[in-house]
């Protein structure tokens, strides 16, 4: 904890900490207790920044334990099932991706079939600029690497399913902005043969309805054709190039690039990506005629209507052209985003009619895209925005605790408690 903090900051920071350990299993952390009690993916890359703070041994533990689900051709499954809990309290459990029957899934590991936002060689690389000790958090970085590289192979080589350079998400929750109004109009889309499972298999806390009806019945298309790239590009009927995906995807090549760096490899294979990346999200995903980021629908190829907070995803691009930066601020700051809500910045555009104060990803302020929105800033040297974005995170978990989101307009908090990330990213705000 840093001595500079006042005592109400203490207190914040303590609280958040113990968040963190009574969410640890021992190996890693639980999203939130009861709820989501396995290990999801950029949850824990979220997580693992927090831990920096408090436990630097759990920090390391917490991705290598992630990276233990990861499949033979690199790619690094959303969610690792913590295997000793009874009937995995979660539905959908490992009985729905069948990963134990997948010849690349790892051994004696269950895990979902989707990858999630590839946030973790940032986080990799924030790790080793705030390790105390250079020498181990370097031998750190040297055993991740070879993961991290491996991660970024198959997002290369399997989800560049437009050719463009970027990576394309199949489901919607592969954004991790699962149930975003973005996916309303590829999900309505959709013909698919009828669910084995009721919708009313989901705790009531947790979205259900035609929707995730929807989204099981996608997971049971990639499932039955093995999670084979060839079926996911040319056969599968959800592909789409999100802003926030891509641009987390760019950040995180450009960390890889200086990790390898530090390691003693080639940084030059990363830099190539990320300037194919960089270009590919400005010609494809930038949208002239509205001023803002969309993402593109592969699969009819037009940029979807819905604006969300997505949009400022690129602001994580350190290359983004300073117009196309103005433009992203004078928007968050508008009426649509953080001009008319007192707890920026929802999750949706507040005057889209899809916009809901309470519904999941649908206009909620969340921490995680806080946080992004937050690191992009600083990235620009935005101070106005970060001040902005950091004080709102503040005062949302200060009046309603580590929930896992908020009323954009008066703070409320929804869905569970003591979620992790909420708690971890406020560790990693406060310093
Ligand atoms: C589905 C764990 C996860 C987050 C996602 C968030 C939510 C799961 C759900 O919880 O997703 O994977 O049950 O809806 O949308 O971003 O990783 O915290």
């Amino acid at each position: 904890m840093s001595s500079r903090l006042t005592g109400d900051e203490t207190a914040l920071w303590k609280a958040a900490a113990r968040v963190l350990d009574a969410n640890w299993t021992g190996t890693s952390t639980a999203a939130s207790p009861g709820l989501y009690p396995h290990q999801w993916s950029w949850d824990s890359a979220f997580i693992s920044l927090g831990l920096a703070r408090h436990r630097r041994d759990r920090a390391e533990a917490e991705l290598l334990s992630l990276f233990r689900g990861q499949w033979a051709d690199g790619m690094l499954p959303h969610i690792v099932f913590n295997t000793s809990l009874a009937r995995y309290a979660f539905f959908p459990g490992p009985e729905l991706w069948r990963s134990e029957r997948q010849p690349a899934a790892p051994r004696g590991v269950l895990t979902s079939g989707l990858t999630q936002p590839p946030l973790h060689a940032l986080t990799a690389l924030r790790l080793h600029e705030c390790a105390p000790d250079t020498e181990s958090s370097r031998a750190f970085l040297a055993r991740l690497y070879p993961m991290l590289a491996a991660q970024h192979r198959y997002l290369a080589r399997c989800r560049d399913i437009g050719s463009s350079g970027l990576i394309a998400i199949c489901h919607p929750w592969e954004s991790g902005l699962d149930n975003s109004p973005a996916w309303d109009r590829p999900l309505a889309a959709l013909r698919l043969p009828p669910s084995a499972y009721a919708p009313a298999q989901r705790p009531h806390t947790l979205p259900t309805g035609e929707d995730y009806d929807r989204y099981v019945r996608l997971v049971a298309l990639l499932r039955d054709a093995g999670y084979n790239p060839g079926y996911l590009r040319d056969a599968h009927p959800f592909a789409v190039e999100d802003p926030l995906v891509n641009a987390v995807y760019l950040a995180s090549t450009h960390a890889l690039a200086e990790i390898a760096g530090i390691v003693g490899a080639d940084p030059v294979p990363h830099l190539e990506c990320a300037g194919r990346v960089h270009h590919a999200i400005l010609a494809r995903l930038w949208d002239p005629d509205t001023g803002c980021f969309r993402p593109r629908d592969l699969r009819d190829d037009r940029l979807l209507p819905v604006v969300t907070v997505g949009a400022f995803g690129p602001l994580l691009d350190p290359e983004l052209p300073a117009p196309i930066v103005r433009n992203l601020v004078d928007l968050l700051l508008s009426a649509r985003f953080a001009g008319a809500a007192g707890y920026p910045v929802p999750t949706c555009d507040i005057q889209a009619p899809a916009f809901d104060r309470g519904g999941y990803w649908r206009g909620p302020t969340w921490i995680s895209t806080n946080w992004l929105v937050w690191y992009g800033a600083l990235g620009h040297d935005l101070p106005v925005v970060a001040d902005l974005l950091y004080g709102a995170t503040m005062r949302l978990v200060r009046q309603s605790g580590f929930r896992e989101f908020f009323d954009p307009f008066d703070g409320t908090g929804r869905g569970s408690h003591d979620y992790a990330w909420s708690a971890a990213l406020v560790l990693d705000l406060l310093g």
